[in-house]
């Protein structure tokens, strides 16, 4: 039997765990070469790649619009744009790879259709005014998401996020002017990006995640300052900082019941539909068969390119070894 003595033994940490335990105390960061338990390692790689696919296949939605953007600037915004999400992915990619897994790993898994991204992507853009809505809605709820995020204890993450959360406030700025401008032109138009915000509203909010009751990641996380707030908490300010822009866009946030409870301060709203997001999360969302083709086919329209580039390292290695 085990006695008392022996259980205080076991759960003493070792100095390892005791450092590790005190750098996230101090809300310290951890660095690739320190230790780290498996499974803060394993978060770790989970989200961060998640985080990775989602900037790549979140290029698709609005790359649908770069040819059919109604002017030169439009056209150029929106370019940019598409080109920082992946810069975004990249950044990402890099801080998992600091962890101990490969870009092919994570590219093999995106592919072969294993690997998670965000919901939010699986919708259709049907209209000039979703590069609207996704600025406005599904970039704002990335910096609510994003920006406690560059807080975060491991230190090649929290620093990707600074810069990707920089970009972020930028890209919001752009969907919200395009709103804007639409909401201040014909009928026609403020109907087309009532219609935007109606389909992106719900989808939106869904991004930060399963309620806090169900969310099994949330308290091992928040314990290890990875996630700095609760997946009901961030939407609850999300809410918060789309009223007043709602107002001044002059469109309706699509939820009869949504009010501020003043003596909570907190919003009340209507039960979001967490069917529909487990559809989505199943890969049964309206997109998500397309997304994952068109990243597979781009990944093999691609071998060529990483077969030279292969072939051009190996060569550069052989002349450099001659020349020494
Ligand atoms: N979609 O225990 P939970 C962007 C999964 S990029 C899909 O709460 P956690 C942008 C979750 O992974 C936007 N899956 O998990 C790009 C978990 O499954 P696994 C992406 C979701 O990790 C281009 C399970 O549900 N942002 O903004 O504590 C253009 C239970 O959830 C979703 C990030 O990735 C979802 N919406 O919290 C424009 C931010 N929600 O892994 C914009 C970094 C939950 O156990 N990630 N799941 O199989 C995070 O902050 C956290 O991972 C989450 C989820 C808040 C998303």
């Amino acid at each position: 039997m085990t006695s008392p003595a022996d259980l205080a033994v076991a759960s003493d940490p070792t100095p390892e765990e005791a450092q590790f335990g005190a750098i996230i105390a101090a809300d310290g960061r951890i660095e690739p070469r320190d230790w780290m338990p498996d499974a803060y390692r394993r978060t770790l790689v989970r989200q961060i790649s998640q985080h990775a696919h989602s900037e790549i296949i979140g290029m698709q939605p609005e790359a649908n619009w770069i040819t059919r953007a109604p002017s030169l600037k439009r056209k150029a915004i929106l370019m940019a744009k598409v080109q920082d999400e992946a810069g975004h992915g990249l950044y990402l990619y890099s801080a998992a790879q600091t962890l101990g897994t490969t870009r092919d790993d994570m590219m093999d898994a995106l592919i072969a259709g294993k690997a998670r991204y965000s919901s939010i992507f699986n919708y259709p853009t049907p209209t000039w005014a979703d590069m609207g809505a996704i600025g406005w809605l599904v970039d704002g709820a990335a910096i609510c998401n994003q920006v406690p995020l560059c807080r975060a204890s491991y230190g090649p993450y929290g620093r990707a996020m600074v810069r990707i959360c920089k970009e972020e406030s930028f890209h919001q700025r752009q969907g919200f002017e395009i709103l804007l401008e639409l909401m201040r032109g014909t009928p026609a138009q403020q109907r087309m990006a009532q219609d935007a915000v109606d389909r992106w509203y719900w989808p939106s909010l869904q991004m930060f995640g399963p309620p806090d009751d169900q969310s099994p990641n949330s308290a091992q996380s928040m314990e290890w300052n990875i996630k700095r707030f609760t997946n009901d908490e961030l939407r609850q300010r999300f809410v918060g900082m789309l009223v007043p822009q709602a107002e001044v866009l002059g469109v309706t946030l699509p939820d009869p019941e949504l009010r501020l409870d003043e003596a909570s301060g907190r919003y009340v709203m209507s039960e979001i539909d967490w069917t529909e997001f487990n559809e989505v999360l199943a890969g049964r969302g309206p997109m998500n068969a397309e997304r994952l083709k068109r990243r597979r086919d781009a990944h093999e329209d691609g071998a060529w390119v990483r077969e030279a580039a292969a072939a051009y390292a190996a060569k550069r290695a052989v002349q450099r070894e001659a020349a020494a």
